[in-house]
C-alpha cells in the first residue's frame, strides 16, 4: 500500500478513449490541478491543450469512477460457518436467533483493535479499488457500543487517507441490538440517540445515519428516534428497509428527506411514490438477495416507471454479501433484477453518487469536478455487465491522481489489487 498523495499525478491530456454513451468517436480528456478541465470529442479538443503531456487510452472505454454505496467493509472475523448453516436449510432469521448473524460479527469487532482491523479491511478495499471504485460508503454496525463503534468509524476513514479513495462514514448503531441490552431494546435506542451519535458525530466521524429497519432489528418507532437526532445534528438518513418484510419504513425515511433507502425487496406501491416525491435513491444489493436465495425481486419495474433513481450497490458484509466485486453486482442487477446495462452502469456511479450526497464530485465525468475515472480493456459498455467474475480494469484515476495502472493490455502493472 502507497500512501495516498505518493500517487502520479494524472494532470495532462488523455487520448484513445471512447466514452460508454459514444463509443464510436474518439474522446479525450483534459486534467488540470487534479480537476476534468474538458471533456468531448478529440477532434474537437481546443487548441489550448493541445500542448499537453499526453497519457494514452489504447483504445480503452472510460466511465466515470465507480461509486459503491453501500458496504459494511470493517468488521472482525468472518461468517463461513453460516454460510453451511443455511446450506442445511437454516434461514437467515434462523441463523441469527440461534446467535449467529451480525452478533456474532459484534463479538469479533469488538475483540479486535483498531490495526487489526484496518489490517483485515485495507485487503478488501483493495479489490473493491481493483474493480474501479473511486468512491465508498462504510458503515459501522458492528461495534454497538460508543468505543468499537467509532473504532470502525476510525477505521473507515483511515482507508480514505491512506488510499486516496473518497470515503463516505454511515453511523449504523441501529443495526442489532447488542447482547447487554436483551430485552431493553428502548434503553439501547437511547443510548444510540443521546450519547453515541452526538459523541460521535461531534468527533466528525458521521457522514450519514442509517437503521436496520425490520422485523429481526428496529421497529419503526425506534426508527424514527434515530432519524430525529440525525436530524437534530444536521446529519441525512438512510435505512436498510423492507429487506425481509414490508415495515413501511421506506416513507418513513422519505419523510426524513433520505438520501437512500436500501434493499427495498418489500417495498410497497407507496413507499415507492414516497420516495418519488422526496427524491430518494432507490439501492439495489443482489448479492445479498442471491446470498439468501431470495425469490422476492425488489419492484423494479414499479421504480422504473415512477423514474426514482436505482442504484446498484456490493453491500459487502460477512453475513449476507461477501462479493468484493462491483462489477458483479452490475451483472447480477441485470441477470438477477433484469436492469438494463446503461442502468445497471447508472446505478454505480451517477445513481450511487447520489445516493451519498456526492453528486457535486463524482458519478460522472464532467468539467469542474475532481478527475475520478476509469479506463477499462474493453470496447464496449455491455462488456462490463458481461464478463462476470473478470477484472478488465486497466487505469483508475482517483481524485486526480493515477492509482492503479496496467502499461500493456496483457501485461501485469503496478495494480495494488493484484498482490500475489
Ligand atoms: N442488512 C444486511 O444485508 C446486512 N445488514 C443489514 O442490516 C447484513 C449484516 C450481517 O449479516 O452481518
Ligand atoms: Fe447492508
Amino acid at each position: 500500500m502507497k500512501s495516498a498523495n505518493t500517487y502520479p499525478s494524472a494532470d495532462g491530456l488523455w487520448t484513445g478513449l471512447r466514452l460508454a454513451t459514444d463509443a464510436g468517436v474518439e474522446a479525450a480528456i483534459v486534467v488540470a490541478q487534479g480537476a476534468i478541465r474538458w471533456v468531448g470529442a478529440r477532434s474537437a479538443l481546443p487548441a489550448e491543450f493541445a500542448e499537453l503531456s499526453v497519457h494514452d487510452g489504447g483504445d480503452a472505454l472510460v466511465t466515470p469512477g465507480l461509486v459503491d454505496c453501500h458496504t459494511h467493509l470493517v468488521y472482525g472475523g468472518q461468517r463461513a460457518n453460516e454460510f453451511a448453516m443455511r446450506l442445511a436449510g437454516a434461514t437467515y432469521e434462523e441463523v441469527a436467533k440461534a446467535g449467529g448473524g451480525i452478533v456474532s460479527s459484534v463479538r469479533a469487532t469488538r475483540e479486535a483493535d483498531e490495526d487489526t482491523l484496518f489490517a483485515q479491511a485495507a485487503p478488501r478495499l483493495e479489490q473493491l479499488l481493483a474493480d474501479g471504485v473511486c468512491a465508498i460508503e462504510i458503515k459501522s454496525g458492528y461495534g454497538l457500543s460508543l468505543e468499537h463503534e467509532r473504532k470502525q468509524l476510525r477505521v473507515a476513514r483511515r482507508l480514505g487517507e491512506a488510499y486516496g479513495v473518497t470515503v463516505r462514514t454511515t453511523f449504523l448503531g441501529a443495526h442489532a441490538l447488542p447482547p447487554e441490552y436483551t430485552g431493553r431494546s428502548g434503553d439501547y435506542i437511547d443510548l444510540v440517540c443521546r450519547e453515541m451519535l452526538p459523541a460521535l458525530a461531534a468527533e466528525g466521524l458521521v457522514d450519514a445515519v442509517d437503521v436496520f429497519c425490520e422485523r429481526i432489528a428496529f421497529s419503526l418507532a425506534e426508527t424514527e428516534q434515530v432519524f430525529q437526532a440525525a436530524k437534530a445534528l444536521g446529519l441525512p438518513v438512510k435505512l436498510h428497509a423492507e429487506q425481509l418484510s414490508d415495515m413501511g419504513g421506506a416513507a418513513l425515511a422519505a419523510r426524513y428527506g433520505a438520501l437512500s433507502c436500501d434493499h427495498i425487496e418489500h417495498l410497497s406501491a407507496d413507499g415507492i411514490e414516497a420516495m418519488r416525491q422526496s427524491g430518494t435513491v432507490a439501492v439495489l444489493l443482489p448479492g445479498a438477495y442471491y446470498t439468501l436465495r431470495d425469490t422476492h425481486l425488489p419492484p423494479i419495474e414499479a421504480l422504473r416507471a415512477a423514474g426514482v433513481p436505482m442504484a446498484v450497490s456490493t453491500d459487502h458484509n460477512p453475513g449476507t454479501s461477501p462479493t468484493l466485486s462491483l462489477l458483479l453486482m452490475v451483472n447480477m442487477a441485470c441477470t438477477l433484477f433484469r436492469l438494463t446495462v446503461p442502468e445497471a452502469l447508472a446505478g454505480v456511479t451517477v445513481h450511487a453518487a447520489r445516493a451519498l450526497g456526492l453528486e457535486a464530485t463524482h458519478g460522472v465525468i464532467t468539467e469542474g469536478m475532481p478527475a475520478n475515472f476509469v479506463l477499462w480493456k474493453v470496447r464496449d459498455a455491455a462488456e462490463l455487465a458481461y464478463w462476470f467474475g473478470q477484472r478488465p480494469l486497466r487505469t483508475a484515476v482517483r481524485q486526480g491522481r493515477i492509482c492503479i495502472s496496467f502499461p500493456s493490455p496483457s501485461g501485469r502493472g503496478q495494480g495494488e489489487g493484484l498482490r500475489p
